[in-house]
């Protein structure tokens, strides 16, 4: 049969010649396709005689296997050199220094929250937690502030809404940490020393108001402990807070229901230029409140007034921040602005400890 050996060379010459995978394939088609030239040229020994066609078919067969392997051959070479780029260009230096990386950091309010957890453990307090949703009871009634005391007034209540079925006063959302205090009381009974730092929540918005806030309360109730404890208690805490040297505090009488005797307290300074320093100076700061715990509160905690004693004290920790760190406005802590968070934002892997350092 006349034709083989030019298809042959036509053939194993365009498959050399293909440039990529797609004309490749088209090489394949019109070799091997069901119409293709070889396939045509097989349909055609028909019209031979035998022995010719024995011959013809052997050699087209032949030539078949011979462009197959030739097209497998190129293909694969197609395949290698497709890896051979991914090789090439997609690497990566594995001792390449780590790009910088904009990372979150931490509030300056969870910031303050760790250091006094870290000042107060250090002076042997635990902390303690309760739920942001509190009875009315716990929140009010166990603090010695039953229903018509004019300061349930003045705590702006947010109150949560309530199942027709249910009877009795609706939950809240905590005013203060006190009812954190109460269930220890009432879970882990006396002697206890703990503070209860957290959210916090009164209907009040202005420049030095916002509807949440943060607070932490300390507790200590033991036989014999009172307000010269309680002073020397905050005067430890003034100063690792602040760290100085020295730190004076002045108590004045006050109200609140849930103590007695009530106190709040300054502490001395100075603001110079817009620059507060602690421990100097001949101005009063008021920073907290405090008292003795008041029996009704210990009866509501099961705690014995007749056996034990102890001193309370509530301090806002936003404001705590703002003085320290000088931030000058409450409103920006909860607007999740970036570049406030930058700002005034701490380093996620420095932990105030007293040994390390509070805020260095
Ligand atoms: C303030 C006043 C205060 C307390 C909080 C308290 C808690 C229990 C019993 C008695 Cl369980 N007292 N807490 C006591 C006095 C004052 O906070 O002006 N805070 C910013």
């Amino acid at each position: 049969m006349d034709g083989v050996d030019e298809l042959r060379q036509k053939y194993l010459g365009l498959v050399a010649a293909a440039e990529d995978e797609s004309s490749l394939e088209k090489v394949r088609v019109a070799a091997l396709g069901k119409k293709g030239e070889i396939n045509l040229m097989l349909r055609r020994l028909v019209d031979l005689d035998k022995d010719e066609r024995r011959k013809a078919g052997i050699s087209l067969n032949e030539l078949k296997t011979e462009v197959s392997s030739a097209l497998a051959a190129k293909k694969a070479a197609f395949a290698d050199a497709a890896l051979d780029e991914m090789l090439r260009t997609e690497w990566i230096d594995v001792t390449l220094p780590g790009r910088p990386r904009r990372s979150g950091t931490i509030h300056p309010v969870s910031q303050v929250t760790e250091e006094v957890t870290a000042i107060f453990a250090d002076l042997g307090f635990e902390v303690a937690e309760g739920p942001q949703i509190e009875t009315d009871w716990h929140n009010f009634d166990a603090l010695n502030m039953h229903p018509d005391h004019p300061a349930r007034q003045e705590h702006d209540t947010f109150f949560m809404a309530r199942n027709e079925s249910d009877d009795g006063p609706p939950n809240v959302l905590r005013t203060h940490t006190s009812p954190v205090q109460i269930r220890a009381m009432r879970e882990r009974g006396a002697p206890i020393r703990i503070i209860a730092p957290g959210r916090v929540y009164r209907c009040d918005y202005d420049q030095t108001h916002t509807p949440m806030f943060h607070q932490v309360e300390g507790l200590a109730i033991d036989r014999d402990v009172t307000m010269a404890n309680l002073k020397w208690l905050l005067e430890e805490f003034c100063r690792a807070y602040f760290e100085v040297d020295r730190a004076e505090l002045r108590f004045r009488a006050s109200h609140f229901p849930f103590t007695e005797p009530s106190a709040e307290v300054d502490l001395r300074c100075s603001w110079d230029a817009g620059q507060l320093k602690v421990g100097e100076g001949d101005q009063w700061m008021e920073i907290l409140g405090s008292g003795m715990v008041h029996p009704n509160v210990l009866r509501a905690g099961r705690i014995e007034p007749r056996d034990w004693q102890g001193f309370a004290f509530g301090i806002g920790i936003d404001r705590l921040a703002m003085l320290k760190y000088g931030i000058p406005d409450l409103r920006n802590f909860f607007e999740s602005d970036l570049r406030w968070l930058r700002h005034f934002g701490f380093a996620p892997l420095d932990a105030p400890t007293l040994h390390c350092g509070l805020s260095t």
